[in-house]
């Protein structure tokens, strides 16, 4: 399914309250910045609105896409987190540069997220233009910065729903 079959502001998955004191890290692109930061700031609006309190937000920033694996690493080997959302926005250009950033993106982003066992989430967009991208960040298919604060949440209520299931197998509640 396409973005344009489906609005990114509007969760797939039912989210169910999220567990107290949890921790997330947003990490932000610079490149294209217009368009990253909308993605930034819906996302941590629709993580407070959820329940997560300000203070357990980690934000930062790293210069382009390309970075934020090594973005994500940092605050994962810093913080005790249970999420790291990682977003970009890469546009297609007159060279093959945008295949390789988003090829090693996606590819680094899927890799610490095995090798930590965090989820660390793409919320990265890779348009064929700017009003594509416009589009996707707050325009008419809504923001992927809330489709990705929305996967994290629904993420770790997974975590925490697989602890309650190990408990329960080995004789609690
Ligand atoms: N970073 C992005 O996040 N989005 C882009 O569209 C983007 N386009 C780039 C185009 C070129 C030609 C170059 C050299 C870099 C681009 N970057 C972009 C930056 C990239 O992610 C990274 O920050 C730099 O390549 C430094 O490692």
């Amino acid at each position: 399914m396409s973005s344009k079959d489906q609005n990114l502001s509007a969760s797939p998955g039912v989210l169910h309250s999220v567990p107290a004191g949890c921790k997330i890290g947003v990490v932000t692109a610079q490149w294209n910045r217009e368009i990253t930061f909308s993605l930034r700031d819906a996302c941590i609006e629709t993580l407070l609105q959820q329940g997560i309190e300000e203070e357990n937000i980690i934000s930062v920033l790293v210069p382009g896409s390309f970075e934020l694996p090594s973005g994500a690493k940092m605050l994962l080997s810093q913080f005790s987190l249970d999420a790291v959302i990682c977003l970009g926005c890469v546009i297609k250009g007159d060279t093959r540069h945008d295949e390789y950033i988003s090829q090693a993106v996606s590819v680094g982003i899927m890799q610490l997220s095995i090798a930590s066992g965090k989820p660390v989430i793409f919320g990265v967009l890779t348009p064929n233009n700017q009003e594509q991208a416009q589009d996707r960040a707050g325009g008419k298919y809504g923001n992927k910065g809330v489709e990705a604060a929305n996967t994290a949440l629904q993420m770790i209520q997974l975590a925490v729903e697989i602890r309650q299931k190990d408990k329960k197998s080995i004789g609690f509640s």
